[in-house]
């Protein structure tokens, strides 16, 4: 396509997953470097990014009818692709229960793989008790009493921080343009003379900048700068380390992801030592008056308050039994081992968990890239493409259908066990520092 060499794209929140794969795939599609501009509140990777993180879970969940394709892209470039590659940890997952639904459920999402008919019950398969003790053999056959499992031999982990690192070192190394700080901080959009047509955007240092399309991918952030009529609700989730002794990292090196969806999930030990824990939970929300853009007045909205800026929050109390909960099924061994770097993660949740990548309804040449509802790390190598095609009209209609501007439903559940709870209900997390 010719015009590819001449338009010009900013892309606001491209420190980011979506953001960050996008301005990739313009430049492997053959925009011009020095005509794409990444913008955002931090550098890439940007420090306030869900993606700003040690890992993310690598697998294949079939929620909805895009996530077939969209993980097998993604994990057909995670193996191949040379700048992702080096990033994925291909240990495996398993998804484990030792209830009784829990354990149906394991059994439904199997049968889904199957269904899909493109062999993945080569890859996935049912785990008996006794094969979970094989694939985690830290595990004791005590702790695992019970448990059934279903293993993703495509799946694993990913170096989540480093791999969009990567992108930025790509990025720089062709020449794209970036602006980082209040010069990359989103204040509103600019409008041609029919008052409808985007051109470009300011922001809040006052710079602006000119485009022909305008990429919003600022994660839980989008819905603070332009208004999605409650299209999504962002929302915490939150981690906690666990420091092991390099006799400790010994037996855990190389296992699996363990992830049980009534308790949470873990990761082998990076390269010091450190574990990552997670409580599984619908999430914290934390509602407030707020106008983005495009709203005649102040509204309720869900305002991520990020660890970046703030780094003395850590997690409510109740995370921190909740993640202790996790650790005793998981390690139980390092119940007593010091929690540290806890913090909160911001994710944001459409109601039917399927992404907001679509041009806005009303401004011509807005593309919001978003509402990746907590399962869209993974797809960082191959996201963006799409929004290239959605930038070009080429979206395909399964894709555009599904990711479509669609008020109505309820985010603040989504297709969770329940609506998240609200931060100002949840005492602990606020740690100001002292002055
Ligand atoms: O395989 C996956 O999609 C992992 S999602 C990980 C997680 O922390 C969730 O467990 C949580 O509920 C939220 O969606 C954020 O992502």
């Amino acid at each position: 396509i010719s015009s590819r060499a001449t338009t010009k794209v900013i892309v606001v929140g491209g420190g980011g997953t979506m953001g960050s794969s996008t301005a990739l795939h313009l430049t492997r599609a053959g925009y011009t470097p020095s005509n794409i501009t990444v913008l955002d509140v931090y550098p890439i990777p940007s420090a306030q990014s869900a993606g700003y993180d040690l890992n993310k879970i690598m697998g294949i969940r079939l929620r909805n009818r895009p996530d077939l394709q969209l993980s097998l892209e993604a994990l057909d470039m995670w193996t191949n692709d040379p700048l992702f590659k080096p990033f994925f940890h291909k240990v495996g997952m398993i998804d484990c229960s030792s209830s009784d639904d829990g354990i149906a459920n394991l059994k439904r999402k199997y049968q889904s793989l199957i269904d899909a008919n493109i062999g993945l019950e080569k890859t996935n398969w049912l785990l008996e008790t006794g094969e979970i003790l094989e694939k985690v053999p830290a595990f004791t056959k005590d702790q695992v009493q019970g448990w059934k499992g279903l293993f993703c031999g495509d799946g694993g982990w990913l170096a989540a921080a480093k791999a969009i690192n990567a992108i930025g070192h790509f990025l720089k190394y062709k020449g794209v343009n970036f602006g980082f700080g209040k010069s990359g901080t989103f204040k509103q959009p600019l409008f041609a003379a029919d008052g409808s047509t985007v051109n470009g955007i300011e922001t809040i240092d006052g710079t602006k900048y000119y485009a022909d399309k305008v990429v919003i991918a600022a994660g839980a952030w989008t819905s603070t700068l332009i208004d999605l009529e409650d299209q999504c609700v962002s929302k915490a989730w939150v981690f906690a380390h666990i420091q092991l002794t390099p006799e400790e990292v010994k037996k855990y090196k190389n296992i699996p992801v363990v992830y049980d969806g009534e308790y949470g999930f873990f990761f082998e030990p990076n390269e010091h030592g450190v574990i990552k824990v997670c409580d599984e939970f619908p999430g914290f929300s934390r509602f407030k008056q707020h106008q983005p853009y495009g709203a005649s007045s102040p509204k309720m909205i869900s305002v991520p308050r990020s660890h970046a800026k703030h780094p003395t929050d850590t997690y409510p109390d109740a995370s921190e039994e909740t993640i202790r909960k996790a650790v005793a099924r998981f390690l139980p061994q390092f119940k007593d081992k010091v929690l540290f770097n806890r913090s909160m993660c911001w994710c944001t949740d459409t109601a039917d968990a399927n992404l907001l990548i679509c041009e806005h309804p009303k401004w011509k040449n807005l593309i919001l890239a978003t509402g990746d509802s907590g399962h869209s790390f993974k797809l960082l190598p191959n996201i963006g493409k799409h929004v290239v095609e959605l930038i070009e009209g080429a979206l395909p209609s399964e894709l555009a259908d599904a990711w479509a501007w669609r008020p109505g439903g309820d985010a603040l559940k989504s297709r969770r066990g329940a609506p998240a709870k609200d931060l100002s209900d949840m005492p602990g997390w606020r740690h100001d520092a002292k002055i």
